[in-house]
């Protein structure tokens, strides 16, 4: 039932909806591109003269596989763009940078990774291609440890044990691709379970609660004033589904006040996009409120950038389909599209409509913050909240991000909490006034309606107590 409810926070963050089922989700958290050809190149190694360059001559055809042809570079230049001629290659990412054509990751220099990728070749048309991208990016002060690969090897041992080192750390783990991993325990030295099959209740809680199922998988230690700090470091056990290996960041910064770079992506809503520098006026209003929210836990936050998604891609993802065992392939795509941005940043994803009636997702509690390009890259809300009743876009919004920064939800749906944090009002089953099993807003006043982290949105929550705001303070993702 815990990991049931993990998953309800990532997906479902705060509708009414029926929790998904667990059923395994389609492979490849991390895969290269895979995309057809169309023209002489898909890199420059198969040029015998010259690079692999967009053709700017060809006809735009919108969805198609970006045409390659081998060229001398422009004298364009390679960072960041609004429209293809601003890059040497004429290959400009929706997410407003040039990159360079790939088949993987060995074609890429300094550290980048060859990802499928989306070019914009006008304002109406965006294609396809393998892209050298950026993998992680992050804020002045943070450390990233990177340890060798681990093996998976399913097939003999579905579940593999690594060390982790002592806290605080926020680790990611990037399955090779085709495999995948998620958390099974996790373990102080002496033996004491901090999460595992044994905490499953409402009774037995985990004490360091773990997203089990998020893709990639994320893991905060510690995740709240009351798990332990464990100075000898931890053992953490993952299973495996398919063969390969699994690569771990851990990621270390100095907590305290900071900033939040935000780079927002208009997917579909008709009439949002740029006023000048500006965001549209629905934008704008959500992210005052955003900064009124999150001032409480003295942190601020700016846009860094403004994305319009165009053509087929666009209306394809404005409303996000899930599949009937309750994953979302189109909002892990919509996350990839992250791939390109060039500094560290939240990636704020605006979509028409979400299935099952939710209003928005995480990438992951916390979601990977400074990991660009991957399934879990990302916050996302959906635009149909303007309007409704007892509902706030912009304390929706807030409420995603707290899930990015490590936020759990205070109570969840059937009353049950998970979070580790000692000063978070509780609603258990005793507040469920009409016995429909469901924790409603209106029947969790004053035990916790009020507060951002709230399951349901429909409370309008914006409070942070005190411990909320220490986790907060300690994300990695926010300049200092
Ligand atoms: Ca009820
Ligand atoms: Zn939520």
């Amino acid at each position: 039932m815990r990991s049931l409810l993990l998953v309800l926070c990532l997906s479902l963050a705060c509708s009414g909806a029926k929790p998904p089922t667990l059923d395994a989700g389609p492979p490849g958290v991390d895969c290269p591109p895979g995309v057809a050809l169309a023209g002489e190149c898909q890199r420059d190694a198969d040029c015998a003269s010259g690079v692999c360059v967009a053709d700017s001559a060809a006809p735009l055809e919108d969805g198609a596989p970006v045409p390659l042809l081998c060229a001398p570079a422009s004298a364009a230049g390679d960072g960041l763009c609004s429209q293809p001629s601003d890059c040497a290659r004429g290959v400009c990412l929706v997410s407003g940078s040039c990159a360079g054509p790939c088949v993987d990751d060995a074609d890429c220099d300094g550290g980048d990774v060859c990802r499928h990728a989306w070019a914009l070749r006008s304002s109406e048309v965006a294609q396809d291609l393998g892209a050298c991208v950026p993998r992680v990016l992050l804020p002045t002060g943070v450390s990233a440890e990177r340890l060798p690969r681990a093996a998976l090897l399913s097939s003999s041992a579905p579940r593999v044990t690594l060390p982790l080192a002592a806290g605080p750390s926020l680790s990611v783990f990037l399955p090779s691709c085709g495999a995948e991993v998620s958390a099974h325990r996790l373990a102080l030295m002496d033996g004491t379970e901090l999460f595992g099959p044994s905490a499953g209740d409402a009774d037995h809680p985990p004490i360091n609660p773990i997203a089990a199922l998020g893709r990639p998988l994320t893991l905060l230690v510690p995740s709240g004033s009351d798990a332990p700090a464990a100075p000898d470091g931890y053992a953490l056990e993952l299973d495996a589904t398919g063969e390969g290996s699994v690569e771990q960041i851990t990621l270390r910064g100095v907590p305290g006040p900071g900033s939040l770079a935000l780079q927002l992506f208009y997917v579909g809503v008709p009439g949002w996009a740029p006023v000048g520098d500006a965001p549209p006026p629905e934008v704008q209003a959500a992210l005052a409120e955003l900064l009124s929210i999150l001032s409480a836990a003295s942190i601020t936050a700016y846009v860094a950038g403004q994305h319009v998604i165009p053509g087929q891609l666009a209306t394809r993802l404005a409303v996000l389909d899930e599949t009937p065992d309750g994953h979302s392939p189109e909002r892990e795509e919509l996350f990839a599209l992250s791939a390109g941005l060039r500094q560290p940043a939240l990636p704020v994803f605006f979509v028409r409509a979400m299935d099952r009636g939710a209003l928005g997702a995480s990438g992951g509690i916390p979601g990977p913050q400074g990991v660009m390009a991957s399934t879990g890259s990302g916050v996302v809300v959906a635009a149909s909240i303007i309007g409704e009743e007892r509902l706030s876009l912009g304390a929706v919004l807030t409420h995603e991000v707290g899930h990015f920064l490590g936020l759990f939800h205070t109570s969840e749906i059937n009353g049950s909490g998970v979070e580790a944090l000692g000063d978070t009002p509780v609603c258990d089953p005793l507040h469920d006034a009409d016995g429909d099993g469901v924790l409603a807003a209106g029947e969790c006043s004053g035990f916790g309606s009020e507060n951002l982290m709230f399951w349901s949105g429909r409370g309008r929550g914006t409070e942070l107590t005190a411990d909320q705001a220490t986790i907060l303070r300690g994300a990695v993702l926010l300049e200092r």
